[in-house]
């Protein structure tokens, strides 16, 4: 059994995909970003970085994973799946996963604090973000032309770590126009099952746009 410490995040969908494609038994633990749950000590003490996702392996001597890319990592070594185990296959998905972590992520967060949170419109930096996040997707585009997935023909932990941000493109407000092999991979990963369960696992807190722009505006600026 993992448990898995998460909220309806990209990052915490990550693993919600992962766990459903590798058919692993887990609970989900939301927490509650209102109530900074997530910078309490009892979190704290699984992650010190104060951030989801999370997991505790209850089947390997309580082992705890933070940072999502561990955790892909982690679950595709105990299960022997969606990591390739020939070396030059492994470091290809390696290589998409820390594009994914170091890259995507970071622009992507860092486009929709200063496009939709951040109280002051700064736009440059709302320029500087998207713009990269744009350079990102055409270097995915250009991989995807010659490529099914990201790493090569098989469907790994690269591209589960990088769908759930991709298909958020629109709130970051980076322009998918004219990548036609992006969109391609980005319809066909729609259409697993564990992606669609990944996705609403936990399921969104019901609020507004507004309300919830709010509550992280709070979040980024204190
Ligand atoms: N590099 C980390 C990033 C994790 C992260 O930024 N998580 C966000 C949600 S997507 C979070 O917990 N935010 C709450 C906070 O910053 O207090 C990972 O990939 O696990």
């Amino acid at each position: 059994m993992i448990d898995l410490y998460t909220a309806a995040t990209p990052n915490g969908f990550k693993i919600s995909i992962a766990l459903e494609e590798m058919g692993l038994e887990y609970r989900v633990h939301r927490l509650d970003f209102s109530n900074n749950e997530q910078k309490q000590p009892e979190f704290l003490a699984i992650n010190p970085n104060g951030r989801i996702p999370a997991i505790i392996d209850r089947d390997n001597d309580d082992f705890v994973v933070f940072e999502s890319g561990a955790i892909l990592l982690y679950l595709a070594e105990k299960t022997g799946k969606l990591l390739p185990a020939d070396p030059k296959k492994r470091s290809q998905v390696i290589q998409w996963l820390m594009f994914q972590m170091s890259g995507v992520g970071p622009m992507m967060g860092q486009a929709n604090v200063f496009y939709r949170y951040f109280p002051e419109k700064i736009p440059a930096a709302i320029d500087r973000y998207q713009k990269e996040g744009r350079r990102l997707f055409e270097v995915m585009n250009t991989q995807l032309a010659t490529h099914r997935y990201l790493a090569g023909e098989e469907y790994t932990i690269a591209d589960i770590a990088t769908w759930p941000w991709v298909r958020i493109h629109e709130w970051s407000g980076i322009n998918m126009a004219g990548l036609p092999h992006l969109q391609r991979w980005l319809d066909e990963l729609a259409l697993r099952p564990a992606c669609q369960k990944g996705i609403v696992t936990p399921p969104p807190v019901e609020m507004s746009d507004e309300e919830r722009a709010k509550q992280i505006q709070k979040m980024v600026t204190k």
